[in-house]
């Protein structure tokens, strides 16, 4: 931890120097970094090499996210100008007015006057030109966010459930939860919304925040193209932190979610394998594929009994769909409960226990009658055999 620290501040250090970095964002770099650097540490998060912080607002890695810290800047000069010109008049005011030990037997009110139209129509302008300033870069970047998926663009749906994330792949068939997969360098428009209640789409070093309302039309788009990977080579791809930012209830600070970044033959490989049906070879998985019986009202596994009950399910009128997260490539999934703790056996035993111990008010449902035998070939099925190769 303390290593860390130092390691943050030397790193901080050198982007001063470098002179990559303004020193207004610097310090606030290092405020959120340390803070946020604790949260990480204690959910088991490995910190990315690049910039220290995974949830680093300031190093955008896309173009978008470039962009709107173009706007960050533009308005921290101006709001560093105003800061200059009030204050520095105000403290020599301040000393050049103070009352002077010889004055102090004679003081008298100072003159009095009332309204100055020059002075007014200046200082309503002056704001207005600021704002001018900040207004314009402002507009091009919002308007550089399309209405539409652009020609090529990948469409992802993204659904917030509270506590955890459903992504779409419309076009590829599939449909997932907690791991967003994407191809590098690549634009792709995701179309954000709710099964609940108000949740916040948010990778940070992607750049940009977008609301996720429920109800019908009004799901809210945003767009960009993906970043490029930093090292060539990559296997397995890339990850991202990303976390919901609207206050959804009582475990949204546990609703994160991560982005990886693939190589496109690496993606179309992932996507490819994604819906084949779980390979189960031992003993412990065969008999964990009987029990998660028990948990097909709530989890599609593509290929499987569970797969039929959700078509069953959404062919109803009104449609029903399940209360859980598909967990057809769980045993390819770093995290469990939606980025909330590393995906071990020792993790998936006290979850499928007793997820509220792990994820305060989580709506899945306590399966604390299980044997610790049929707890761990559960485990074993679902850590295992859904765990493909790609
Ligand atoms: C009543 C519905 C329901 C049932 C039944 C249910 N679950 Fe869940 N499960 C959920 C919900 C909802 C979540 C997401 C909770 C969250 O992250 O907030 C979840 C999450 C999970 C996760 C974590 C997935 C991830 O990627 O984060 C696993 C693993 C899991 N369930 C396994 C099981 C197993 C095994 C069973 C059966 C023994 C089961 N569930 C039964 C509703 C259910
Ligand atoms: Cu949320």
């Amino acid at each position: 931890m303390k290593s860390l620290q130092l390691f943050r501040i030397a790193e901080l250090s050198q982007l001063l120097k470098n002179k990559s970095l303004p020193l207004s964002w610097g310090l606030l770099f290092a405020l959120q970094a340390s803070a946020q650097e604790k949260a990480f540490d204690e959910a088991e998060y490995r910190l990315s090499p690049l910039f220290g912080g995974p949830m680093n607002t300031i190093a955008g890695m896309t173009e978008w996210a470039r962009d709107i810290n173009h706007v960050y800047g533009v308005t921290t000069i101006v709001a560093v100008l105003v800061f200059l010109a009030v204050s520095i008049p105000l403290i020599i005011t301040l000393y050049k007015f103070r009352v002077k030990e010889e004055d102090l037997t004679n003081l008298r009110p100072p003159k009095q006057i009332h309204g100055n139209a020059l002075l007014e129509i200046t200082w309503t302008i002056i704001p207005f030109i600021l704002l001018l300033f900040i207004a314009v870069p402002t507009w091009q970047v919002i308007f550089k966010q399309p209405d539409e998926p652009p020609p090529g663009a990948m469409v992802v749906k993204v659904i917030g459930h509270q506590w955890w994330w459903e992504f779409q792949y419309p076009e590829l068939g599939i449909t997932t939860a907690n791991e967003l997969h994407l191809p590098a360098e690549t634009p792709v428009f995701f179309v954000i919304s709710s099964a609940d209640v108000i949740h916040s789409f948010w990778i940070p070093q992607f750049g940009g925040k977008v609301d996720a309302l429920p109800g019908t039309n009004v799901d809210n788009h945003l767009y960009y193209v993906t970043p490029a990977l930093r090292n060539s080579d990559a296997v397995g791809g890339e990850v991202y932190q990303g976390q919901c930012v609207e206050l959804c209830g009582l475990s949204h600070a546990l609703m994160r979610f991560e982005a990886i970044v693939h190589k496109q033959d690496e993606f179309d490989r992932w996507a490819k394998t994604f819906n084949t049906a779980p390979v189960v070879a031992s003993e412990p998985e065969k008999r964990g594929e009987m029990l998660f019986a028990q948990c097909q009202v709530c989890h599609t596994i593509s290929g499987t009994a569970s797969e039929d009950l959700e078509k069953q399910m959404l062919s109803m009128s009104p449609p029903v769909a399940k209360q859980g997260p598909n967990l057809t490539d769980f045993g390819n999934r770093r995290t469990l409960g939606a980025g909330t703790r590393k995906n071990t056996e020792e993790n998936f035993i006290r979850w499928v226990k007793d997820p509220q111990s792990i994820k305060p008010g989580a709506t899945m449902t306590p399966f604390d009658t299980l044997s610790d035998d049929e707890l761990r070939s559960i485990a074993a099925y679902l850590r295992f055999s859904t765990a493909k190769k790609f």
